[in-house]
């Protein structure tokens, strides 16, 4: 079953490692997507054997794991941010005021400050997930991406389908637990993620504005 794919990591990280596999230890995998849909796209695979096959609406509700996640997550968020920041901090305004700073003949007291990639993350879940394995996902906002080519993939992550690891634990009534609910959000029109513009279900277009859209957030 191609739903299991995201098993064989669990269960084998070191045979992954380092393509696919960026780091492991006794409780937890961190992975590269495979098709990522962002500059940086990479997912952590708890391993406890009582957790990984539960929905993560479930696995996340125990709050000493959901803790436990949370850090494992601060940690990859890190990790993914120095990534990103090496992908397109050079473009960045920030950097570019800090590199001059630094190459300029004059002493300055204070170096501008640079840009925080870590806020550039998104960390969550999917309200349905398409494979079977609890992962948590930790994408850069971007949606910058040749693997992003179908609908669910861009509102999987721009719409309540994706529900991010601080709204957990979920309360009894929230809606987010209705999962017909949430399937609904995938058919929604496209928003874009930075300017809120509407793009009905015109993707080609959603795609050309995205790609403006990287321009001037890697700028920033
Ligand atoms: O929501 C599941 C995520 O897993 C999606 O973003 C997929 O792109 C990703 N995915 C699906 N199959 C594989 C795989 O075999 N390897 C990796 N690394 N990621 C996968």
């Amino acid at each position: 079953d191609p739903r299991n794919g995201l098993l064989a990591y669990i269960l084998e990280p070191a045979k992954y490692y380092p393509n696919i596999v960026i780091k492991y230890d006794d409780r937890f995998v961190l992975i590269r997507d495979a098709f990522p849909k962002a500059t940086i796209h990479l997912l952590l695979l708890p391993r406890d054997a009582s957790k990984r096959d539960l929905h993560p609406r479930d696995a996340l509700n125990d709050q000493d794991f959901l803790n436990e996640v949370l850090k494992e997550a601060f940690a990859a968020i890190e990790l993914a941010a120095s990534e990103l920041s090496r992908q397109i901090g050079r473009y960045s305004e920030s950097c570019k005021a800090h590199i001059a700073a630094m190459e300029s003949e004059e002493l300055v007291d204070e170096l501008p400050p640079s840009r925080d990639f870590a806020k550039e993350f998104r960390v969550g879940i999917h309200a349905h997930p398409s494979m079977n394995h609890l992962h948590i996902h930790i994408i850069s906002r971007d949606m910058h991406s040749d693997r992003l080519k179908h609908q669910k993939h861009y509102n999987s992550f721009n719409t309540d389908f994706f529900i991010p690891l601080e709204d957990f634990p979920l309360a009894e009534d929230d809606i987010k637990r209705n999962t017909s609910y949430q399937n609904g959000n995938l058919k929604k029109e496209y928003k874009c993620w930075r300017c809120g513009k509407l793009f009905g279900n015109k993707f080609k277009q959603l795609k050309e504005h995205l790609d403006e859209e990287f321009g001037a957030w890697r700028r920033e």
